[in-house]
């Protein structure tokens, strides 16, 4: 047995008996590291973990992902603990729109919905009348009344495929993912021609010219369904290279190939096996919300439940 072997052996044991002693629920999002995502109780997308972990009786809910997705576990479990292994683990995209942005936007359009990708900030959930997430963005946009404008933040790619899709005008905030717009048409061109039986699966938070090749555009609880529900053996990946994990374990007999190797996320990169057992010994870090942040947050994830 190699070094490593044995320290990864007694980290693992450790997390796991004082996970128990401090009645935590680890949740690890679809783009952690592999090690992450093996020793987690659930492992999805952000609004379903946020969820689970509500629906448990856990006392603290460890958080492995980025700041936004700790935050949406806060909403929904107020009296948790909610414990974030490092706090510098923020989200690009999220960190493109500000509150004050949000109300100058809402400012020029006072009559507009607001529609907010799960994507963002608590404050900017607070903000909005309806969040929405991946799969459903597009059911969220044929949702509001076709009079009303609407205004999408903070994903633009997300809020344009919505658009077309729902076949309706959208004004959107120029924000985006850094590591999926690192996903280029010619690189899903370039595997297409290596890989020509592959089905290539791809997120929405792409740019429209990914969009286009792609042969589904899905979340990624979608993309983990679609390749188990699949009669292909090969599939393209076009999201974040953390998915290739979880799709390889769920489905060992099938091959998966990362549209690029660049789309890699370097805020979800960021936890690891020693800081979930340094979390749980300190009970660090927390994330905390102002109780008006949380209701009206709330709110908004209420009104996308009650709709889709
Ligand atoms: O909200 C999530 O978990 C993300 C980042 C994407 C998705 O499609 O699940
Ligand atoms: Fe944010 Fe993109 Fe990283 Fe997801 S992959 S956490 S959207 S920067």
């Amino acid at each position: 047995m190699q070094a490593d072997e044995v320290k990864d052996e007694k980290l693992i044991s450790d997390i796991l008996k004082l996970k128990e002693e401090r009645k935590a629920v680890i949740l690890a999002h679809n783009y952690q590291i592999g090690e992450v995502q093996d020793i987690a109780d659930f492992v999805g997308d952000s609004l379903d973990l946020s969820k689970r972990a509500a629906a448990t009786d856990a006392e603290v809910i460890l958080f492995c992902g980025v700041h936004f997705m700790a935050e949406t576990a806060k909403i929904l479990s107020p009296d948790k603990t909610v414990l974030m292994p490092d706090l510098n683990a923020g989200c690009a995209m999220a960190n493109m729109i500000t509150p004050r942005q949000l109300n100058e936007m809402k400012k020029k359009h006072p009559d507009a919905v607001v529609i907010c990708y799960v994507n963002c900030t608590a404050e900017i959930k607070a903000l909005s009348d309806y969040c929405c997430t991946s799969a459903n963005a597009v059911k969220m946009v044929k949702s509001i009344p076709q009079d009303k404008e609407i205004l999408f933040v903070p994903d633009k790619y997300l809020g344009d495929y919505a658009a077309k899709q729902a076949n309706r005008k959208v004004i959107l905030w120029e924000g985006y993912c850094p590591t999926h717009r690192r996903i280029l048409a010619e690189d899903i061109l370039k595997m297409k021609t290596q890989h020509p039986k592959a089905e290539v699966l791809v997120h929405p938070e792409c740019t429209p010219d990914v969009i286009a090749m792609a042969d589904h555009v899905l979340s990624t609880s979608g993309i983990c369904r679609r390749a188990t529900e699949s009669d292909s053996e090969e599939f393209i990946i076009g999201t974040e290279i953390g998915m290739l994990h979880r799709l390889e374990k769920e489905n060992p007999q099938k091959k998966f190939y990362p549209a690029s190797v660049l789309s890699d996320c370097p805020n979800m990169k960021l936890n690891n096996l020693e800081k979930i057992l340094w979390s749980l010994e300190d009970m660090i870090y927390p994330v905390e919300l102002p109780p008006d942040i949380i209701k009206a947050a709330k709110r908004s994830i209420d009104r996308m439940l009650e709709i889709v």
